[in-house]
């Protein structure tokens, strides 16, 4: 659809039931803190702004689309998380959309319902959705969490949202419970858009979101290089939205974006003006909004080369076989690929410490970034285990837990300086 003007945006939100001023506060902390972490860098690819751009439609343009999207005949779907598979609702007409809230400002706001003490991952996004402050709130047609930590959910329901069932293992029966509540939600988004599934829609479904993690796979093999192309922190954003446009929109700018990075490395054109230790990023994802450790490691030095979190490879690895023939053998393919993510959800999660070796030696990284939002508990105790396994392989790291806010930055900074002097 075309594109509104600010003044047709306002209509939208207000139709939405957005509490209009403290929209506009949250927008102007996004916008500020965007500015202030990216745009703030030199040396970016020029096509960057098209990722940009998806960051600042996010609550705009996106939204005006996608009620588009509902008018004809449509729907949109909340998901909280990467294990719930976007090609079953794609096949089907349904646009799944990320809501987990990454920005510190509607924190406040969520602890009128949610104790102080657990993740801020959840705290911003059901602080945005008490504050009235989430657009997608009214735009989407139906949300979907999943029992993944108890932060997540247990605030579902206490919310009244649904959730998919994960298992906590990855033994044969858990494999067989995760097909069935794939098969459940099959039927879910076949009963929301009103028909079924059929086995070209799914193929094509596959077909694009294999594209899409393709994509960002090649994005990811370039900063391998000694020179890399781009910093961690535009591949962050790169990350975030791929999440947020629509697979078209992605697949087009990251594309572009492609051809742009390998003409920086025909060149010799490094994206960091300096050469420092390369190291991997580790942990708890870093939702659109929330990009401080990145932003910090990257300010005093630090090369990151690779991102493993859910915001990085843990989003893009794996493909799911375009070829098969029946929607069961393509359901079933589905449930294997998103089986194998490493959450640190599941225990005993031991390919995770395989995955995180593997990226050291394919990165050629120095050290690790142990990210950990606080009260994250699974990704908290589990990089104890991968410490241990890094110690072993005489690989440094660095455990970092943090929030949102923007108190702890120098602290951080502090830290990570050492730690860049250590490598
Ligand atoms: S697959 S990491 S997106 S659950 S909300 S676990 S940070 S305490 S987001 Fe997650 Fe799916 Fe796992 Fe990825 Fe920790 Fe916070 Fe829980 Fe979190």
């Amino acid at each position: 659809m075309e594109r509104l003007s600010p003044k047709q945006l306002k209509r939208v939100w207000d139709d939405l039931g957005l509490d209009l001023a403290a929209h506009e506060k949250l927008m102007e902390s996004m916008e500020r803190s965007h500015a202030r972490t990216f745009l703030a860098c030199d040396r970016r690819p020029e096509s960057m702004g098209m990722f940009d751009a998806a960051l600042h439609d996010a609550h705009g343009q996106r939204v005006a689309d996608l009620i588009e999207h509902r008018r004809k005949g449509g729907g949109v779907i909340g998901t909280f998380c990467i294990y719930v598979p976007d090609e079953i609702a794609l096949a089907v007409g349904i646009v799944p959309v990320p809501l987990c809230g990454g920005s510190n400002w509607p924190i406040k706001h969520a602890d009128r319902v949610l104790p102080r003490d657990i993740c801020p991952l959840v705290r911003s996004t059901m602080g945005m959705a008490v504050s009235e402050t989430c657009p997608y709130k009214r735009a989407k047609n139906y949300a979907l969490g999943e029992t993944t930590c108890d932060a997540k959910k247990k605030a579902w329901d206490l919310f009244g949202i649904d959730s998919m069932e994960l298992p906590q293992r990855k033994d044969s029966p858990d494999r067989e419970l995760w097909l069935s509540e794939i098969r459940k939600f099959q039927h879910g988004v076949e009963e929301l858009a009103g028909r079924q599934i059929t086995e070209d829609a799914l193929r094509r479904s596959i077909r694009i979101c294999n594209r899409r993690r393709a994509l960002l796979r090649e994005v990811s093999e370039l900063r391998k290089k000694p020179e890399p192309p781009i910093t961690g922190l535009d591949a962050l954003l790169v990350s975030q939205t791929a999440l947020a446009m629509s697979p078209e929109s992605f697949i087009g700018a990251a594309e572009a974006l492609l051809e742009e990075l390998r003409e920086r490395i025909r060149n010799g054109y490094s994206a960091y003006p300096e050469v420092g230790p390369r190291v991997i990023f580790a942990g708890s994802p870093a939702p659109m909004g929330h990009a401080k450790v990145h932003a910090v490691a990257e300010s005093i030095g630090l090369r990151i080369v690779a991102d493993e979190s859910c915001t990085g490879a843990r989003y893009y690895r794996g493909h799911i076989p375009e070829d098969l023939l029946t929607v069961n053998g393509m359901l079933d393919a589905i449930a294997d690929r998103y089986f194998e993510i490493d959450c640190a959800c599941f225990s005993p999660n031991s390919e995770r410490v395989d995955n995180v070796l593997r990226m050291i030696a394919e990165y050629g990284a120095d050290g690790v970034v142990h990210n950990v939002l606080q009260y994250c508990h699974g990704y908290d105790i589990e990089a104890r285990r991968l410490d241990g396994a890094l110690r072993d392989a005489g690989i440094p790291s660095i455990l970092i837990v943090s929030d949102y806010s923007a108190e702890d930055e120098q602290r951080i900074g502090i830290r990570l300086e050492a730690f860049r002097e250590l490598l």
